[in-house]
């Protein structure tokens, strides 16, 4: 079954894995704490699982039945490159409306221009809904 944290089993946009922090919560700033983490990008969601799908290769969901670790509702969220907010190279930076901040890094600077992409995609398509 499909996460219910999704409006709509929208198709996926993208999905794989990254190295994740949250850095604040509604505001209020948070101390990092870098994870890997299975990213999914569908719909309006950005939706975290601790681990990737082991079960079938081609299921870009969470494994069968796993609850996600959190997620993020993209809607107005603004997306800028994280460079001056980690040592780490790669960065993005994702505040959503509710201020909710995080940071994702992947060692492969393809991958994550290929993130940055399709997250600037789904939240100009947001913003013309
Ligand atoms: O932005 P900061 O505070 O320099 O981030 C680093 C710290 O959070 C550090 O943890 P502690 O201060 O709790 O030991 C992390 O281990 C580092 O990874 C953080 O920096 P980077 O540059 O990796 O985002």
């Amino acid at each position: 079954p499909l996460p219910q944290v999704l409006d709509d089993p929208h198709e996926v946009e993208r999905s794989g894995m990254l190295n994740m922090t949250k850095i604040a919560q509604g505001g209020r700033k948070l101390r990092k704490n870098w994870a890997p983490s299975w990213v999914v990008l569908a719909g309006n969601s950005l939706v975290f699982y601790r681990e990737p799908p082991l079960t079938a290769p081609c299921t870009v969901w969470g494994p069968a039945g796993s609850r996600p670790e959190s997620s993020v509702d993209l809607r107005g969220a603004a997306l800028a490159h994280g460079r001056q907010l980690s040592s780490r190279r790669n960065v993005l930076h994702i505040r959503t409306v509710p201020g909710h901040e995080f940071l994702l890094q992947s060692d492969h600077e393809a991958e994550l221009r290929a993130w940055h992409c399709a997250l600037r995609a789904v939240i100009e398509r947001l913003d013309r809904e």
